[in-house]
């Protein structure tokens, strides 16, 4: 028999994009002769009694934005991603693979660093991670160093050594 995969888009940022990356991962597992369908969150909600009919062998569950990179909005979807999750967890013992571009950025960082440590959470092709990027921060020379920009400056620096520390680990 086929194996059967259901692929979870968690994406419902207003407008819609169609969810491509979960799309390219269809398609190589369909060539792979495996069954695939798609669950949207963006048009439906009723997860649990999906999950209970099609009775699939693996989930991915598909995470394209972990916030919206804004400001002044900065809204996170971790929160929201993480109830999915649970609801999903609380439904099947079936794998469920995390991936998309949301989850690549920072996935220690922002995603999961809880579910790592406690070994709930397995991270798979570790040497596909993000390259490091240079930060620059750039201001108006004519602001001069202000305590505004230096409260900036330390808060950033802070962060960041944070971050890089955990994915130095
Ligand atoms: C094109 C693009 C857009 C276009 C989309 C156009 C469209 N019609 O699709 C536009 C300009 C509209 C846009 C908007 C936004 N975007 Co945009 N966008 C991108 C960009 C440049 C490419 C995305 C893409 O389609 N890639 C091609 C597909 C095939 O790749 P992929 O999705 O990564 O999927 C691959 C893998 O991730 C993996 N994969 C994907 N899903 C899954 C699932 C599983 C289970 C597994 C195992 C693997 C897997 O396999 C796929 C094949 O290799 C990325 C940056 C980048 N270089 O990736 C940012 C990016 C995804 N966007 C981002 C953001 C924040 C947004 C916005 C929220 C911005 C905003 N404030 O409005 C909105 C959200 C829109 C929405 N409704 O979701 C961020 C997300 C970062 C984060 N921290 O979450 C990114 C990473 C850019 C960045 N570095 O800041 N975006």
């Amino acid at each position: 028999m086929r194996p059967t995969a259901l692929l979870v888009n968690t994406n419902t940022v207003r407008p819609l994009v169609a969810p491509i990356g979960l799309e390219y991962v269809g398609s190589y597992l369909k060539d792979k002769g495996v069954d695939v369908q798609v669950f949207d969150f963006a048009f439906r909600d009723d997860i649990e009694s999906y999950i209970s009919s099609m009775r699939p062998d693996f989930i991915g569950f598909g995470i394209r934005n972990s916030d919206d990179c804004s400001w002044p909005s900065a809204r996170s979807f971790i929160p929201e991603l993480k109830v999915l999750y649970e609801r999903i967890r609380n439904c099947t013992d079936v794998p469920v693979i995390l991936g998309g571009g949301g989850l690549s950025v920072m996935p220690e960082q922002i995603i999961c660093s809880g579910e790592l440590q406690q070994g709930t959470i397995h991270p798979v092709l570790p040497e596909w991670s993000p390259r490091s990027v240079d930060v620059y921060m750039i201001y108006p020379f004519q602001l001069s160093f202000s305590n505004l920009i230096r409260a900036f400056y330390d808060t950033a620096l802070e962060i960041i050594t944070e971050n890089t520390a955990m994915t130095e680990e």
